[in-house]
């Protein structure tokens, strides 16, 4: 199992925390985002958008995170996304709102503040609004369970782990501020032994 993508980057430290939470064995391939090298020749044959990260699984070549995940779940037995259809689907839908509502709008605070890509006052501003909409949504659910989809840790919490991570190290987290059970949230789950494998291959990199 090979995974191609960059430490630093959000989608593939979403791949990276699941393979770390289902102690699966892979070899991880660096393609240097600061480089470019996701838009090289040779990524581009493993994902055609010059996006990472991708996988190769001894030939079977797959991208799109979100695919990724679920892939590797079901792989180690399905660990990682509840067995029940109504779970499952609460699982579902919390990711597809990570990256519908959620990620975009956390990444240009992303950009902005953190890789020095420029956004403008505007767009902060409307990021700004979406964020706190989608918390304001999450927080409710977060007031009364655990985890993103109910008791157990899934992959719906993995999802939004590397965007809470980024995000407040902004000024963001004045948003994330005014909705205390998803900073509680953060909380529970940034110790987690996946996500410090993650942040710390990512620091040794
Ligand atoms: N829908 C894709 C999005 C992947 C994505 O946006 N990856 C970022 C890095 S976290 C990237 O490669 N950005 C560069 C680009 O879009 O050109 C997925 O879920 O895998």
């Amino acid at each position: 199992m090979k995974i191609y993508g960059d430490p630093l980057s959000t989608n593939t430290r979403k791949v990276l925390t699941t393979l770390a939470e289902l102690e699966m064995a892979h070899e991880f391939v660096h393609v240097d985002f600061a480089r470019g090298e996701h838009k090289h020749a040779a990524h581009l044959e493993r994902q055609p958008f010059g996006q990472m990260p991708a996988l190769d699984d001894d030939g079977f070549v797959l991208y799109e995170t979100h695919a990724m995940c679920r892939y590797l779940d079901a792989r180690a037995g399905g660990r990682l996304l509840p067995s029940d259809s109504k779970n499952r689907a609460l699982a579902d839908q919390w990711m597809s709102v990570e990256s519908a509502n959620f990620s975009a709008h956390a990444m240009k605070f992303v950009y902005h503040y953190l890789l020095r890509v420029e956004q403008a006052a505007d767009v902060l501003a409307r990021a700004g609004a979406g964020l706190e909409q989608a918390l304001g949504i999450l927080a409710k659910e977060l007031a009364a369970k655990p985890y993103i989809a109910g008791q157990g840790f899934t992959l719906a919490d993995i999802c939004y782990m590397p965007y809470f991570e980024y995000a407040l190290l902004t000024p963001a987290r004045e948003h994330f501020e005014k909705y205390p059970s998803t900073l509680a949230w953060w909380s529970r789950v940034q110790d987690r032994p996946s996500w410090r494998k993650v942040v710390g291959r990512a620091a040794a990199a």
